[in-house]
């Protein structure tokens, strides 16, 4: 199975060696989207403020990375917990809702509901799994929010399933953790800070468009968030783990911010 490449934002104009440029692209384009510190990094104000030549191509990395993290702090730092994210209205509903992944339509393997259970691992004091009956058995919340892609573009959806916050408490997971990983089926790894995850438009979607989601997009339960872009909504969730490891999943081993907040 070939896996994507993120389509490019970042077109090098002039300046440093374009071949810097695309080594480092995914970094760049990430420090250039987040605007935070746009205007002042560029590769040349960079060498200049470390001292180190362009051309070592692994200090140029090493001090990306640090912006980069710096990045994340600041977005952990500026995250305000009670902030809601804009919603939209029923008529805004695109169906279906657009395909994304790290491989293409055609190699989803649907998951196989018949033996399935959300396992629970971690700091969590109950780690029964779940039936999917147990699940569709909670409360649901709707949410009409937008998808942002970091391939660049967005759509806007209708998800429905339980509040994370209350799913969390009521399984007693400890809240006082840094993260919560979910493991999806196709092996996707995403995980999510303690307070997105507690953020009160942050649910476990069983539903789009009120209809049980289909296949390509989650079948049979997903994140999503209003608070994060779209790739930290893992699909296909067959697992949740609280933990206080940190951890990378795909995108950000392609240099995207781990917080990628909105
Ligand atoms: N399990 C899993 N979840 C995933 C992905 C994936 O490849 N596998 N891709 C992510 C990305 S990059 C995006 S944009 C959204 C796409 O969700 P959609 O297909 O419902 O629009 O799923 C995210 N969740
Ligand atoms: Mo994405």
């Amino acid at each position: 199975m070939s896996l994507k490449r993120p389509m490019s934002l970042f077109r090098p104009r002039r300046g440093p060696d374009p071949s810097i440029l695309a080594e480092h692209r995914a970094l760049i384009e990430e420090i250039d989207r987040r605007k935070l510190l746009r205007g002042a990094v560029s590769l040349g104000a960079l060498s200049m403020l470390t001292g180190c030549n362009i051309a070592e191509q692994p200090q140029v990395q090493s001090v990306l990375r640090a912006v980069s993290s710096f990045n994340d702090r600041v977005q952990e730092a500026i995250f305000d917990p009670n902030k809601l994210a804009p919603t939209y209205s029923v008529d805004q509903v695109v169906k279906p809702p657009r395909f994304n992944a790290y491989y293409e339509i055609e190699n989803v393997r649907p998951v196989d509901v018949s033996g399935w259970k959300l396992e629970l691992a971690g700091l969590v004091a109950d780690k029964r799994p779940w039936t999917l009956d147990q699940i569709y058995a909670l409360p649901e919340q709707e949410e009409i929010i937008k998808h942002i892609c970091v391939e660049g573009w967005d759509y806007i959806g209708q998800w429905s399933g339980p509040n994370l916050r209350q799913f969390l408490t009521r399984v007693g997971a400890d809240l006082s953790a840094k993260y919560v990983a979910f493991h999806g089926n196709d092996d996707y790894l995403e995980v999510i800070d303690m307070p997105s995850a507690l953020h009160p438009q942050t649910i476990l979607a069983t539903k789009y468009a009120g209809e049980p989601i289909a296949d390509p997009f989650g079948y049979p339960l997903r994140l999503r968030t209003a608070v994060k872009l779209g790739f930290k909504n893992p699909k296909w969730i067959r697992a949740i783990e609280v933990t206080n490891v940190y951890q990378e999943g795909f995108w950000e081993k392609q240099g995207f911010n781990w917080f990628s907040g909105l």
